[in-house]
């Protein structure tokens, strides 16, 4: 059975997985607006894993006979003033999940929670993962500067993103 404190901090880190899957279909839209259909792709995929991330969480609540509680998600921004700028900001949200989850660890650790810290360590290990990714991009758009040839390409290249095998199903 899963400690009431613990069952909060979870069911709030559902909601915010859910955000996040929003914020980046969010990013897909503003992406499919700008005609870059790769990199509306590459904001999908994210999409469907960040559900996943949410889902995960959901059904280890329930396993530990806890109780679900899903809370309003908030409005995603809709626009970003370049694509530099929305991959800028994806790498910032992952740094903030980053921290999220340490937190939750930490509230694990500190309540003697032994199998929520077993739970976390799969997050943990993802947000390596989620940060690299998204960071790689931000520093490829950086190096194409204005070019917008290489912005085709790396569109082209972006749209080739499949899903990964460990997604958190
Ligand atoms: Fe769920 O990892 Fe991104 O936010």
């Amino acid at each position: 059975m899963i400690s009431k404190e613990m069952e909060k901090a979870l069911n709030d880190q559902i909601n915010a997985e859910f955000f996040s899957a929003y914020l980046y279909l969010a990013m897909a839209a503003y992406f499919e607006d700008e005609n870059l259909s790769g990199c509306a792709h590459w904001m999908e995929l994210q999409y469907q894993e960040e559900s996943e991330h949410g889902m995960k969480i959901y059904k280890y609540i329930n396993d530990r006979g806890g109780r679900v509680q899903l809370n309003a998600i908030e409005k995603p921004q809709e626009k970003w003033e370049n694509p530099l700028a929305a991959f800028e900001a994806a790498y910032k949200h992952e740094q903030y999940i980053t921290g999220r989850i340490n937190d939750l660890m930490k509230l694990a650790v500190e309540l003697n929670d032994f199998t929520t810290q077993s739970f976390l360590q799969w997050y943990l290990n993802e947000q390596i993962e989620e940060e690299a990714n998204v960071d790689g991009i931000v520093q490829s758009f950086n190096l194409m500067g204005n070019d917008k040839r290489a912005l085709f390409m790396m569109d082209r290249e972006l749209k080739q993103r499949q899903l990964s095998s460990d997604t958190g199903k």
